[in-house]
């Protein structure tokens, strides 16, 4: 079951590297803003998760430089657990602008939340 799920994983990264979205297009001022309301946001995730790649898709097309945190690895995994609730990926960590932290799960809504956000 583990060589099953290791042959998928890579079976949609590989589609995922061939299928690359395209990048939406933004002027250099207005990019840089985006650049730096994205440094507020972590996407916690596993790399062939395919709702993560599925999160790291749009954000692509957003054209959005979201850092990413390996939930597989430490500090990561137990960051996730311990502040976010759950050992559940992909998570997005949003740093909002009075310093309050909140924690978004499920690829649907971090989607919804990033193309509200950012499209
Ligand atoms: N409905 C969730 C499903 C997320 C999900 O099932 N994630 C799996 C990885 S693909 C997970 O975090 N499992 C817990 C674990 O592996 O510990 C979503 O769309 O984000």
């Amino acid at each position: 079951m583990k060589i099953v799920r290791w042959v998928l994983g890579r079976i949609i990264l590989l589609l995922n590297f061939i299928f690359s979205p395209r990048a939406q297009k933004r002027d250099n001022l207005e990019q840089n803003l985006v650049n730096q309301d994205v440094g507020k946001l972590k996407l916690y995730q596993f790399d062939a998760c395919p709702f993560c790649v599925k999160v790291r898709r749009s954000a692509k097309r957003l054209n959005l430089p979201l850092e990413t945190r390996n939930a597989k690895v430490a500090p990561w995994e137990q960051e996730l657990i311990n502040d976010g609730g759950a050992r559940k990926v992909p998570c997005l960590r949003i740093e909002k602008e009075n310093g309050s932290i909140e924690w978004l799960y499920e690829s649907n809504d971090i989607i919804g939340y990033l193309e509200q956000r950012f499209a």
